[in-house]
């Protein structure tokens, strides 16, 4: 066995085989060899010679440059699948509005019935409106105030160009103008309606610059106040009726315009705004969507109407109207900026609609 050695061979398997010569020729066992510190050294290069050969020999063939490509194109399919299935299959939600309904749903909330968690603020909301063509300014002087509409006149000037009017016998023949009062208004919500609270599905209410929360403390108020005949505490509010058994009862005192047109339906939902004089809503343009109209059933309100700023060198900059009582105002208040005032001595009681 030693003869077959070549003694100037270096390498760890002849050294391996000389040494396992001697250790046997001193009677040592296989275990007791493993022991020794020689052995395991020898065995230790053996190993590290092993694996640098190997990492050379992938990198010679680009193997392992190819192995770590296709670990991170395997990784990057797997997760472009797990994106689409769950897109696709488990209807994982994508879209801002998409990922706020399903963490309303995740949350068993009705998102449709959960008041904002943050006000829309409106200066910011009409910067970012989009401009208008300023045709339905152009060359208005004043504001129209007519009697005996037909509904195809109101069609053609006024239903849809923009241009705003009052209609001084709109509310001919209403019951409203006798009926509707603070009193009245607090006798006909019940104390669990939603509209008190103004939490449920289309309920809204604007405080203006009174520091009421919601309708059911306007109706706390102190009677001394109602009238604010000593002109200490003026208040005006706004709200949207998101009580169908109160819509009931308003609509035995109202109808619909006798103006509007046949075909055009107004809004289920009535708007009511009510104050003292001197208080009204400060300058502000809509976003609803549709035009509007609103009866002035008690007291008095004048309307301040400005264009809109892309607008102001191709219209008359201010426009001003008083509504009295019996008078219907029709305004597209998302195209017209507009402000109100309360004026006179009566409490000022007004209820309106958007129609399209
Ligand atoms: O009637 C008011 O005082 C304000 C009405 C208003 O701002 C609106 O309808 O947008």
């Amino acid at each position: 066995m030693t003869s077959a050695v070549n003694s100037s061979d270096k390498s760890p398997q002849v050294l391996f085989l000389r040494l396992f010569a001697r250790a046997t020729a001193l009677g040592l066992e296989g275990h007791q060899l493993a022991n020794l510190n020689c052995f395991r050294d020898l065995n230790d290069s053996k190993k590290h010679k092993v694996s640098k050969e190997d990492e050379e020999d992938t990198i010679a063939h680009g193997g392992l440059v190819w192995s770590q490509h296709a670990k991170s194109f395997f990784c990057v399919l797997l997760g472009l699948f797990a994106i689409l299935f769950c897109v696709f299959f488990l209807n994982v939600p994508v879209s801002g509005e998409q990922v706020t309904t399903f963490w309303f749903e995740w949350n068993n909330y009705d998102v449709y019935k959960e008041p904002c968690l943050f006000n829309n603020i409106e200066r910011i909301s009409s910067i970012f409106r989009p401009p208008v063509s300023c045709e339905f300014c152009m060359n208005l002087t004043h504001i129209d105030r007519v009697s005996n509409l037909t509904p195809s006149l109101f069609e053609e000037l006024y239903a849809y160009s923009g241009r705003p009017v009052v209609v001084v016998d709109g509310a001919k023949n209403w019951t409203a103008p006798a009926t509707f009062s603070f009193e009245f208004f607090k006798g006909i919500y019940g104390d669990d309606s939603p509209a008190l609270e103004g939490k449920g599905y289309n309920c809204q209410f604007f405080p203006y610059q009174t520091e009421f929360l919601n309708l059911a403390e306007v109706f706390q108020m102190d009677p001394e106040r109602i009238k604010n005949s000593d002109h200490s505490k003026p208040w005006y509010i706004g709200w949207s009726n998101c009580d169908f058994s109160v819509a009931n009862i308003l609509r035995k005192h109202y109808s619909k315009p006798y103006f509007l047109p046949r075909s055009s339906e107004s809004s289920k939902t009535d708007w009511i705004f009510m104050g003292t004089p001197g208080y009204g809503a400060h300058m502000h343009v809509d976003n609803v969507g549709n035009p509007s109209w609103q009866a002035q059933v008690t007291g008095y309100k004048k309307w301040s109407l400005m264009p809109p700023p892309e607008c102001y060198f191709d219209c008359k900059q201010l426009l001003e109207v008083t509504v009295n009582p019996g008078e219907i105002i029709v305004l597209d208040t998302n195209i017209w900026f507009h402000s109100t005032r309360n004026v006179g001595d009566d409490l000022s009681i007004t209820i309106g609609s958007e129609y399209d």
